[in-house]
């Protein structure tokens, strides 16, 4: 089997990077180690850039987006009693976010695949990528227990941080940055009326929470949990008590609870992978690049590398222009290394560190660093737009 570009993974980085291809008249194959309904399974990201939103809408994917997704004009933080309003769009010069859950952009992406008739192989097994390095790449898989061989001349890694690609980058070539935090984020899904018209980012004595939302009758929250805390200790009920502990006092008092539709633990991490392209393979999304989810950051930056490596193909299909191919990884890393640093510190200023030290400071001293970072930076307008420019999202770099 032949084909022009192969995409490892049919998450959202696969998945807009196919159609976007597709749209230019690229042929590409997407190999996936788990089923479509597995993948709507996950229950991910909420909140979209800008930058991510025009991307959708290039794709030809974002008309239910543009229906029923909100555009939020401004993001709460909470602390110390305090509630400050980032107004995005007055403080941008009229940015805004869009919520519009990652499942739906999942699922407004397959539905598109299918219409536009592109292969993508589902519950493949053992995915191999092979000769990366030269001008005749190939991926071989199993698909109900016959060997496939995928002949191919780019490849692109868009297999999450748990995937197969990253590891075909040799280990003397690669550099790999990590910063694991000393806690996780307990989601849960409920079909409720959200607490609050925007979200709120809590951090509080008891840790940090996040009041965010899919719909105006769906909505999603976060706890900032021990590591060593299993899903099965923390039944519904136990959820919504240490919610209202956390959120604003009026805020909980009129919160609306019910029964989850999903529960689950996520670990934290900062995590970059230099660089992102070897030979012919494109490392793209979360098999790059993790980020902690407390700037909302993740899928955006996941979008952000789809648009580089879909306007370096573009350019080398329509073009000819091979030359361009090796910007790719300077060009999206230094988007990802601002996302990544965002991402950081915000975590960093909104959780408790409890008595761990924390870049080689005390954790009493680190807490009172951050209270005073968090109250310098949400003082005044100029912190404000900090925050604001960077939460709405960085522009995406033009290839040269
Ligand atoms: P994905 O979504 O992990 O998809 C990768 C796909 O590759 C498949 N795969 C393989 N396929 C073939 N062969 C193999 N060997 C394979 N190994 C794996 C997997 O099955 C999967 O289908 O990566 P992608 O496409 O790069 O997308 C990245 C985003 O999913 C991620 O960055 C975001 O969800 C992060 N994130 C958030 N991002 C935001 O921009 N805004 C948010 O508000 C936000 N909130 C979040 C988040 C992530 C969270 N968790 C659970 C980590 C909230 C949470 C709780
Ligand atoms: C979400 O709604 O899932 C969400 C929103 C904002 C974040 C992280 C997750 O920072």
């Amino acid at each position: 089997m032949k084909t022009q570009v192969a995409i490892i993974g049919a998450g959202p980085s696969g998945l807009l990077l196919g159609q976007l291809l597709s749209k230019q008249g690229i042929d590409n194959i997407i190999v996936e180690r788990v089923s479509g309904e597995y993948v709507l399974g996950r229950i991910r990201a909420g909140v979209l850039e800008q930058g991510m939103v025009d991307l959708l809408r290039e794709a030809g994917v974002s008309e239910r987006m543009d229906r029923e997704g909100e555009v939020h004009t401004g993001v709460e933080l909470a602390f110390n009693d305090k509630r400050v309003r980032i107004a995005l769009d007055e403080l941008t010069g009229g940015d805004t976010v869009m919520v519009y859950g990652q499942t739906e952009v999942t699922r407004d992406l397959m539905e598109a695949r299918q219409t536009s008739g592109q292969t993508t192989f589902y519950e493949a097994s053992n995915v191999q990528l092979n000769d990366v390095k030269t001008d005749a790449p190939y991926v071989t898989f199993e698909k109900n227990g016959e060997s496939v061989r995928l002949d191919c001349e780019f490849i692109a890694g868009c297999d999450g941080f748990h995937g197969v690609s990253r590891k075909t980058i040799p280990d003397d070539v690669k550099t790999e940055h990590e910063r694991v935090y000393p806690f996780g984020w307990l989601g849960l899904l409920s079909d409720t009326k959200p607490a609050h018209d925007e979200l709120i980012y809590c951090k509080t004595d008891r840790g940090f929470a996040l009041a965010s939302m899919r719909s105006a009758t769906r909505s999603r929250y976060y706890l900032q949990v021990p590591l060593t805390d299993k899903i099965e200790q923390w039944s519904d009920d136990a959820f919504w008590t240490e919610l209202k502990r956390r959120l604003p006092t009026d805020v909980a008092a009129s919160m609306e609870t019910g029964p989850s539709i999903e529960k689950s633990i996520a670990p934290l991490r900062s995590f970059v992978c230099e660089p992102m392209q070897y030979g012919n393979m494109f490392l793209v999304g979360d098999a790059a690049h993790i980020v902690p989810p407390t700037g909302a950051k993740g899928l955006n930056l996941a979008a952000s590398d789809v648009a580089t490596l879909y306007k370096i193909l573009t350019r080398v299909y329509q073009d000819g222009d091979r030359d361009c191919i090796n910007q790719y990884s300077e060009v999206c890393l230094r988007r990802v290394w601002h996302g990544e640093r965002f991402s950081w510190w915000m975590t960093n200023m909104m959780h408790d560190f409890g008595n761990v030290e924390v870049n080689g400071t005390d954790s009493q001293t680190f807490s009172r660093f951050m209270e005073s970072e968090l109250n310098f930076y949400t003082d005044n307008e100029e912190g404000r737009r900090v925050i604001a420019m960077q939460y709405v999202g960085l522009p995406y770099e033009e290839i040269k």
